[in-house]
């Protein structure tokens, strides 16, 4: 009973409601080649996304953010967690992987900055040699 009360206290201290994800970096996702996994997420202010190297080589770097938002770059192979503080879209991609279109979305509340996020979108997968068009399948998922 005490467990359960602390582990409760926990999830309030974090803030009413804020849940927690992870995207996996991955050598092999279910579509092949590198990806983030989920590569699309819909997330609210003040949920917090954690990026977790299950595999070596990568990292994460946005591209577009929403107003206000920070942007962010973390480092190889390390965990890194992102505290969404803004609404809109935030469109990231794992640098050494760019070309494979190791990219992903995510969309916290409305998609405020839709017409940003689809033009870097539109600049990224005009870059990919691999695995074009699974960052537009992302963003036609930004409702
Ligand atoms: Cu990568």
């Amino acid at each position: 009973m005490k467990k359960l009360l602390f582990s409760t206290l926990l999830i309030f201290s974090g803030g009413l409601f804020a849940a927690e994800y992870e995207v996996k970096m991955l050598d092999n996702g279910k579509d092949g080649g590198m990806v983030f996994e989920p590569g699309f997420l819909k997330a609210e202010v003040g949920d917090t996304v954690t990026f977790v190297p299950t595999h070596k080589g990568h990292w994460v770097q946005s591209k577009v953010v929403p107003e206000g938002a920070e942007k962010f770059l973390s480092k190889e192979d390390e965990k890194f967690s992102l505290t969404l503080t803004h609404e809109g879209v935030y469109v990231y991609v794992c640098p050494p992987h760019r070309m494979m279109n190791m990219s992903g979305i995510i969309q916290v509340g409305q998609p405020t900055n839709l017409d940003n996020a689809t033009k870097e979108v539109e600049k990224i997968e005009k870059r990919t040699t691999e695995h074009k068009g699974r960052l537009f399948e992302y963003l036609d998922q930004v409702k």
